[in-house]
C-alpha cells in the first residue's frame, strides 16, 4: 500500500489504494454514522478514518501471511482479494480513468512479491525436508523478522515519500490575484487582542475548520481548470481561470459554518472573501425563469444545490478565488468555490468548483439532498463561549467571559451572559464587519471561588433569540443554548 501511494502521488493521490478505500467509505457511510463521526472527531475524522483503513488492511494482510505459509493458494487469494477492492474503489471514483488502476496493480505486484519472500525465508534454509527439526525455526524466524521489519521501515519511507511528493504538488505559486474593484478597509482590530481566548475577528486560512468529502486535497491544474455554466440557460458560458479573474472582483467579510457544527462547537470561521458575484456570471449566460436550483459540481463530480434564491437575493453570494488577501488555499477549495452568505456550507460552499448548472429541485438531487439532509438550510443564530474553556480552573480575579456569536444574513443585535443561573446580562460587542459576519463580545466578571455555570445566547437583529430549544445538527443544523461549568479556585 505504501508503494502504490508513492505511485499514485506522482498520477494521482485519490487513486492511492488507502485514499481510494477511505473515500469508498465515506460515500457508503449511512448519514447518521457520518454526522457522528463528523460531531465526534470533528475534523480528525478523516486521520480516525485513515488510520482504520489502515488497521483493518494491516489485519486482513497478517491472516493472508498466516494462511499463506500453511495454504498458499487462500493467502495469496486474500491478499489479491485486497488489492481488487482497492483497485475497484479507485475505479469507482465519479472522474476515473483505467490510469487510476496503476497504483492498485502496483500494491498487487509489491503485496505478493513480498508476501511470496516472506514465506520463502520463513522456509529458508533449502527446503524443510533434509534441515533438523530444531534448526531452522530460529534461523529462519529471525531471517524472518529482519525482513519484516525491512519492509516495515522500507514501506514507511516510501509512504513518507508519497505524502512529501503530494504535499510539494499542492504548493501554489506564482499566482497574483487583481485586486478587487471594491476594496475593503482593513478589518478593525478584534477582541482578541484584549482578552487572550476569544476567537480570531479574522480565522487564519491555517487554522479554518474544513469539512468535505475528500482524503486527497484535489490537486486542480489552474491551466487546464474551467468553469461552466450551464442548464437552463440562454448560452452556455465556459471560462478559464484568467477569464474569471478578468471579471470584476469584489471583496466580503463572511462566516462561513458546517450545519454539522454543535451549539459551542468549533466548525466556523470568519473570512475575507475575494470573488466574482453569482449573479455576474448568472447575468452573463442569462438565466430561465423555470429554474429554482443552482446545482454545483466539483471536479471529481460532487454535487451541492442551493436554492437559486439565495444567489440572486441582494446578499453577496461569491464564486471565491482569493481568502484572507492570499490565494484560495487547496484545502479550502482552489481554484475556485461558492460561498453564499447565510447558508451552511453543504448547501452553498462548494469548493473545487468546476461547475454551476442552473436547474429545478424536480429534476435534480445533490450529494446532501439524496442523504436526507435538508434542503434549504439557513444557519441558525448561534453562539459561543471561548474563554474561560469549560471545565476549567481559573483564579479568582477579574475575568473576561468572552467568545463569538453569528446570525448571518441578518446581523447580531445583542448577546448575553447568565452567570449562575441569574438574569441575563448584556455582553459588550467587539467590532462590527457587517451582517453576514460573527461578532466578539466580552462580559467582566468577577470570579468568586467555587464551581459556576456560564450560559450564552444571541439576539440577531430582526429580534429573533437563540432558542434554548436543544436540536442536534441532522438534518438542517443544532440549536440550543451552551453553557458551561468552571471552577475558580
Ligand atoms: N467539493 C466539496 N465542497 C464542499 C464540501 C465537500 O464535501 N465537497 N463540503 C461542504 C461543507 S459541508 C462545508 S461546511 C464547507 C466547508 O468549507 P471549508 O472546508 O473551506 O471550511 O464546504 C462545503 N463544500
Ligand atoms: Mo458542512
Amino acid at each position: 500500500m505504501a508503494v502504490a501511494h508513492l505511485v499514485a502521488a506522482f498520477l494521482d493521490p485519490a487513486a492511492s489504494p488507502v485514499l481510494a478505500v477511505g473515500s469508498t467509505v465515506i460515500d457508503a457511510t449511512p448519514t447518521p454514522v457520518k454526522e457522528w463521526a463528523v460531531r465526534t472527531f470533528g475534523t480528525a475524522d478523516k486521520t480516525i478514518l485513515i488510520g482504520n483503513v489502515l488497521l483493518v488492511t494491516l489485519a486482513a494482510a497478517g491472516l493472508a501471511g498466516v494462511l499463506a505459509r500453511r495454504r498458499p493458494r487462500t493467502g495469496f487469494g486474500l491478499l489479491l482479494v485486497l488489492v481488487a477492492l482497492a483497485g475497484a474503489a479507485a475505479l469507482a471514483r465519479p472522474q476515473a480513468d483505467l490510469a487510476d488502476l496503476v497504483p492498485a496493480l502496483v500494491a498487487a505486484g509489491a503485496g505478493l512479491l513480498t508476501l511470496w519472500w516472506l514465506v520463502r525465508v520463513l522456509r529458508a534454509p533449502g527446503g524443510t525436508t533434509t534441515v533438523p527439526a530444531a534448526t531452522p525455526p530460529v534461523r529462519s524466524r529471525r531471517g524472518f523478522l529482519i525482513g519484516s521489519g525491512a519492509l516495515l521501515v522500507g514501506g514507511a519511507v516510501a509512504a513518507g515519500a508519497g505524502q512529501w511528493i503530494i504535499r510539494a504538488r499542492a504548493r501554489i505559486s506564482d499566482i497574483v490575484l487583481p485586486r478587487p474593484v471594491t476594496a475593503l478597509p482593513a478589518l478593525p482590530s478584534g477582541l482578541e487582542n484584549e482578552h487572550a481566548g476569544i476567537s480570531a475577528f479574522r480565522t487564519p486560512n491555517s487554522s479554518f475548520y474544513r469539512v468535505d468529502t475528500k482524503l486527497a486535497v484535489p490537486l486542480v491544474d489552474q491551466g487546464s481548470w474551467r468553469l461552466t455554466i450551464d442548464g437552463m440557460v440562454d448560452r452556455e458560458v465556459s471560462l478559464s481561470y484568467e477569464a474569471l479573474l478578468d471579471l470584476p472582483l469584489e471583496e466580503h467579510d463572511i462566516t462561513l459554518t458546517c450545519v454539522s457544527n454543535e451549539v459551542g462547537g468549533t466548525l466556523v470561521g470568519g473570512a475575507r472573501w475575494l470573488g466574482v458575484p453569482v449573479r455576474t456570471l448568472l447575468a452573463e449566460a442569462g438565466v430561465s425563469s423555470r429554474a429554482d436550483q443552482l446545482l454545483s459540481t466539483d471536479v471529481d463530480g460532487f454535487r451541492i444545490s442551493t436554492p437559486l434564491e439565495a444567489v440572486t437575493d441582494q446578499r453577496p453570494a461569491l464564486v471565491a478565488v482569493g481568502m484572507n488577501g492570499a490565494v484560495l488555499p487547496r484545502a479550502h477549495g482552489f481554484p475556485a468555490r461558492l460561498v453564499v452568505p447565510g447558508l451552511y456550507g453543504f448547501v452553498g460552499a462548494t469548493k473545487w468548483l468546476t461547475r454551476l448548472t442552473l436547474t429545478t429541485y424536480d429534476a435534480e438531487q445533490a450529494y446532501w439532498t439524496r442523504r436526507d439532509w435538508a434542503t434549504d438550510a439557513p444557519i441558525k443564530l448561534s453562539s459561543r463561549i471561548d474563554t474561560p474553556r469549560p471545565l476549567s480552573t481559573i483564579t479568582a480575579a477579574r475575568h473576561a467571559i468572552g467568545g463569538v456569536a453569528w446570525a448571518q444574513h441578518n446581523g447580531v443585535e445583542q448577546v448575553e451572559v447568565r452567570i449562575d443561573g441569574g438574569p441575563w446580562e448584556t455582553a459588550t460587542l467587539g467590532p462590527d464587519a457587517g451582517v453576514d459576519y460573527w461578532r466578539q463580545w466580552y462580559l467582566p466578571w468577577d470570579a468568586k471561588p467555587g464551581s459556576h455555570q456560564l450560559a450564552v445566547r444571541a439576539t440577531g437583529r430582526d429580534g429573533s433569540v437563540q432558542t434554548a430549544v436543544r436540536a442536534s445538527s441532522f438534518p438542517d443544523g443544532s440549536s440550543g443554548i451552551q453553557e458551561i461549568v468552571v471552577n475558580v479556585a
